[in-house]
């Protein structure tokens, strides 16, 4: 079966006022999008609720992390059974600027996403590498060793919930986006990996999105990539060429 396209609006920790937070859900409800793509926000935790009940049905809602723990003395975390409990689909996983400013390792990452799977959400799981990683040829094998740990708590199970998400750190906020043949290259390494390590049938069948300063001028050469499933997009989500990302494959 073809792979969904699937764009992500990650909002990081932005709008800083409800005001704006409105503006935004206007564009997004009142635009022409294709129905072939689905569509996945992810807004600050303190709004996931707000934007579940003002966004339009066909678009979904994603926190931007959870614990692995479903409830207890954790303070100032979210659980996957509290998201599932108010009918949050999707988290967004593993995103480099967990990993780096918060210190998440990728152990921390897969366990995240066998808790958040266990507890009915969907995972967008990010996975990338440094500017001087990728200099130093090292791109493959940083991201094998970032999804190691996932495939060794998932095992064969539940990819159907796992959309990978390629985000070199180089390419985060920074407006220098990966050629399409960076992105392609990286994204087939990806597919075999799993082929290998899970198996073919779901490195067949799970969507890799890349993300990376996407815009609306360079989604639409990223996304006729044969192995590039959609995008994670963080700045321009808050703009209203978001829509024409979304319509990248129209
Ligand atoms: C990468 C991306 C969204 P941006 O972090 O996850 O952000 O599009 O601003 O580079």
């Amino acid at each position: 079966m073809a792979r969904k396209f699937f764009v992500g609006g990650n909002f990081k920790m932005n709008p800083i006022s409800r005001e704006e937070k409105r503006t935004l859900l206007k564009v997004l409800n009142s635009a022409d999008v294709d129905p072939n793509v689905e569509v996945v926000i992810a807004p600050p935790a303190l709004y996931l609720i707000p934007v579940k009940e003002l966004l339009r049905g066909d678009f979904k809602v994603a926190a931007q992390n959870c614990y692995v723990k479903t409830s207890g003395a954790y303070t100032g975390e979210i659980s996957p059974a509290q998201l599932a409990d108010a009918g949050i689909p999707y988290v967004v996983l593993g995103h480099s600027e967990r990993r780096t400013l918060f210190h998440e390792t990728s152990k921390l990452v897969a366990d995240k996403t066998r808790a958040a799977i266990d507890a009915g959400l969907s995972v967008i799981l990010c996975v990338g590498e440094t500017l001087e990683e990728r200099e130093a040829n090292r791109t493959k094998e940083v991201v094998e060793e970032q999804l190691k740990p996932v495939v060794e708590v998932l095992k064969e199970a539940d990819w159907s919930k796992v959309v990978i998400a390629y985000e070199p750190v180089w390419a985060i906020g920074t407006g220098k986006v990966a050629t399409s043949a960076q992105a392609q290259e990286t994204h087939a390494d990806i597919r075999a990996f799993l082929s290998k390590a899970v198996s073919p049938a779901v490195a067949e069948s799970t969507r890799i999105i890349y993300g990376g300063s996407v815009n609306a001028k360079n989604c639409k050469e990223l996304g006729g990539q044969k192995d590039v499933d959609g995008f994670l997009v963080g700045g321009a989500s808050l703009k209203p060429e978001f829509v024409d990302i979304i319509n990248a494959t129209r």
